[in-house]
């Protein structure tokens, strides 16, 4: 196991990245799978709808990797993804998200990346008091304002749902 898969570092990482930010959070180890939106809305007692997926896609131009905080229950828009990084995209491999991450498909982060990824946010979380996202490890999860998170993660807010 390398550093990237060691859930404790992983977090420490969002831990740190929030508090550079100047966003409190606490992070829950549930103690059971919040792999999914599914799951982590069940763990969280929350809506799917509230649960923040950070999905990693790449640049098929330049290799680099974007990151698109999406409501649960949406699905990206690739057309509109693609518009706003510029360039086609295809979903990074697993092993490619690790490496460059940090983090796990399953535990991924909005925040506290080893690399610096260009972000984007689906305008929806917005209407929420609060959502959940994944805090580095497959069973942790944190809770933040949706304006604070994005402000945090430097996501860029806008249209990337499908429908
Ligand atoms: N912890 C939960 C909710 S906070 C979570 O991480 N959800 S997620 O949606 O952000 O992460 C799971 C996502 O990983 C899936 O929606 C899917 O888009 C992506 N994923 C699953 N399998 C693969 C794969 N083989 N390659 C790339 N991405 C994958």
């Amino acid at each position: 196991m390398n550093d990237a898969e060691k859930p404790a570092g992983s977090i420490a990482r969002v831990v740190a990245a929030a508090r550079d930010a100047g966003l409190a959070i606490e992070v829950r180890r549930m103690g059971a799978s919040t792999r999914t939106a599914e799951e982590a809305a069940a763990q969280c007692g929350c809506s799917v709808a509230q649960i923040v997926k950070s999905l990693v896609f790449q640049g098929e131009r330049s290799g680099r990797l974007y990151l698109f905080l999406v409501s649960g229950p949406n699905r990206l828009d690739l057309a509109k993804a693609a518009t706003l990084a510029g360039e086609p995209l295809k979903r990074a491999e697993p092993r490619h998200v690790r490496d460059e991450t940090g983090f796990a498909i399953g535990g991924v982060a909005p925040i506290g990346h080893r690399i610096a990824i260009p972000a984007f946010a689906d305008e929806t979380l917005l209407g929420f008091d609060v959502v959940w996202a994944a805090a580095g490890a497959h069973d942790a999860v944190f809770a933040a304002a949706p304006d604070a998170l994005m402000n945090a993660a430097k996501a860029k807010i806008a249209d990337i749902a499908e429908g």
